[in-house]
Formats: structure tokens, sequence, C-alpha cells
């Protein structure tokens, strides 16, 4: 059964009525919302139709689809890291409930989120393999819906790449976290395992050496830059979006390794101070952007080595602060 997008913005409109017309009177702080997940996973059985079918809910055991139970398990990941790092509530801080749809189309080389929900393929076999392997691709998509409900960022060109770049970083947070990993430890790669063996490469993206993930007959060479004087100018890919990307995202690498420990507790509260503060455009540029995690540095931690370290970091990738 193929429902539309806008069946389901509809239903969640209704929803959130019947929340306001018909809740009982002091049952739940007015704002608060659950502490738990609501994950949805569908199976849209190789075809391009979503949401498919559903396959499990909140609370069920996992069943015999690996695919499926990663998809549960990421997404399970990623809302908490932004609850116990950040105190988010799910996509837009208001519980939203996590819909993800796995095999989709036929060897389908690509994973996103359409504005609604993720969607994961499975990876054609011979460039990807299945698009739910890597817990920070996961993390990525789901990270798109927060970006869309906080700074939405137009994704083109510089704002493009800050979008794809917050979406890689707190990726990777997501994997350090769900490894217990600090700074050094990380491998600071986006999608590592998801490259089918053939393929001439460790990742989709290096956060720590962009441009250095993948060099293959099929595929080529790894695009990224790391610092603005290799900034690329493009048309394609919206503008060079997962290009540029590797600018801003070898900067949170610089910062969060010089600040050392746990990535997601200080490098990651900067970052995230400024994706959900308000003053971030939806237009930045990446010094915009970086102007911004000074000020929030200064104002979470003062003017001691936090400071300093985004100051650094910023300065060392071509970024004037
Ligand atoms: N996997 C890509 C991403 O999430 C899909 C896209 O280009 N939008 O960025
Ligand atoms: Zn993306």
């Amino acid at each position: 059964a193929r429902r539309s997008l806008e069946h389901d913005a509809y239903q969640r409109t209704k929803r959130r009525l019947t929340t306001v017309i018909g809740a009982p009177a002091v049952t739940r702080r007015a704002g608060a919302a659950a502490d738990q997940p609501h994950r949805t996973i569908y199976d849209a059985g190789h075809t391009q139709d979503l949401p498919g079918t559903k396959v499990r809910e909140e609370g069920s055991d996992p069943g015999p689809d690996a695919t499926v139970n990663r998809a549960y398990a990421g997404l399970g990941a990623t809302f908490e890291l932004y609850l116990t790092a950040y105190g988010r509530h799910s996509i837009d801080d208001a519980g939203l409930p996590l819909d993800a749809t796995v095999h989709f189309g036929e060897g389908y080389d690509n994973a996103f989120w359409n504005g609604e929900q993720m969607v994961f393929g499975d990876g054609d076999g011979e460039i990807f393999l299945d698009f739910t392997i890597p817990v920070d691709v996961i993390g990525h998509e789901l990270t798109h819906g927060v970006t869309q409900h906080t700074a939405n960022l137009t994704y083109f060109g510089q704002p493009g790449a800050l979008n794809e770049s917050l979406s890689d970083v707190f990726g990777s947070l997501i994997k350090q976290y769900t490894l217990g990993q600090t700074a050094a430890e990380a491998d600071w790669l986006i999608g590592a395992g998801l490259l089918a063996p053939r393929v001439n490469g460790t990742a989709l993206r290096s956060m720590k050496a962009p441009g250095t993930a993948y060099d293959d007959d099929v595929l080529g060479k790894d695009p990224q830059p790391a610092k603005m004087e290799d900034y690329v100018r493009t048309g394609r890919d919206n503008g060079g979006v997962h290009i540029n990307s590797g600018i801003p995202n070898h900067a949170f690498y610089l910062a969060a390794t010089a600040l050392g420990g746990h990535s997601w507790e200080k490098a990651g509260q900067i970052w995230y101070d400024v994706l959900t503060g308000g003053e971030l455009k939806e237009d930045a540029l990446f010094a915009d952007f970086a102007t911004l995690t000074v000020k929030a540095a200064r104002e979470r931690y003062g003017a001691g080595g936090e400071l300093q370290a985004v100051q650094k970091a910023w300065e060392q990738v071509g970024v004037r602060t």
C-alpha cells in the first residue's frame, strides 16, 4: 500500500491535533516529550514505494532480517546520543517518530532522508553493500532531519556543504558514542564497511584525511578537499555538497582531537549549539558557521582551551573566524 507524503504529513498533523484537543489535563509536562524513541522500520521489498510494509515497531524483538535490525538499532543509538549528550528529543526535539525504510529499490546505491523519513538501499554488491551497515550512515541520514528542523541549511554550495558536514559530524559521533571511543581512538571515516570488496578504498569519506577514502577504477578518486584553498567550484552534486564538506569536516576533526576525550562532549556540544542556537542562517557560508562556533565555544566554556582549539581548527583549514 503506497502512502503519499501528503498523507503522512496529514496523519502527523491529525495526531498533533488529537493530542492537543484530546489529552487529559496533566499527564505530561507542557513541552515534555518521551525519553524513548518511537521507531518503525518498513521494508520496500526492492521497490521504490514508500514507506513499504511495516516489519518492526518500537519494543518488538529482533526479527530474521539483519538489515531491519541494524536500522532499528542505529536509529536507537542516534536517538540516544541526541538525548543523552544534548537533551534533544528526536529529530524535532518533540519526540517525532523515527520512520525508516530498508530494501529500497533494486541494488540501490544510496541512502537518504526524504523530508519525512530515512531510506536505505541494499547497494548493488559491486560498488556498495547494504547502506545500513555503517551506523554513521544511519546517523548521517537522521541528522538531515535534525538540520531540516533547525538551521535548515540550503542544500547547495557552502550552506549545502555545511548541511552535509553536520550529517557527517553527528554521524561520526554516533559511531564513536556506540563504540565508546575517544577522538584519538576514532577512525573518523564515514561509511567504513560499505564499499564492496573489489573497490580500492576504505569508506565514503574521511574527516581525518579528506580526499583519501578511495582511489578506484570505477569510483575514481575521493574528490574531497581538506582546506579552503582547494575548494572545488562545480555545479555537480548541488554545487559540491558532498565534496566541499571535507573542509568543515576536517575543522571538526582538528577541534575534537585537540580537545581530546569523547568528541561528542565538547566539540560536538559546540557544533550542536550552532546548529540549534537560532543564529545560523539558511544561507550561511563556512566563515559564518566558523564565527558562530567560536562564539558558542566562548559562551559555553569561556575564554580557555576550548575557544583556542576551535579558532585554531578553522585557521588550519583556511576559514577565517
Ligand atoms: N546519501 C546522500 C546524503 O544523505 C543522499 C543525497 O545525496 N541526498 O547526503
Ligand atoms: Zn547527506
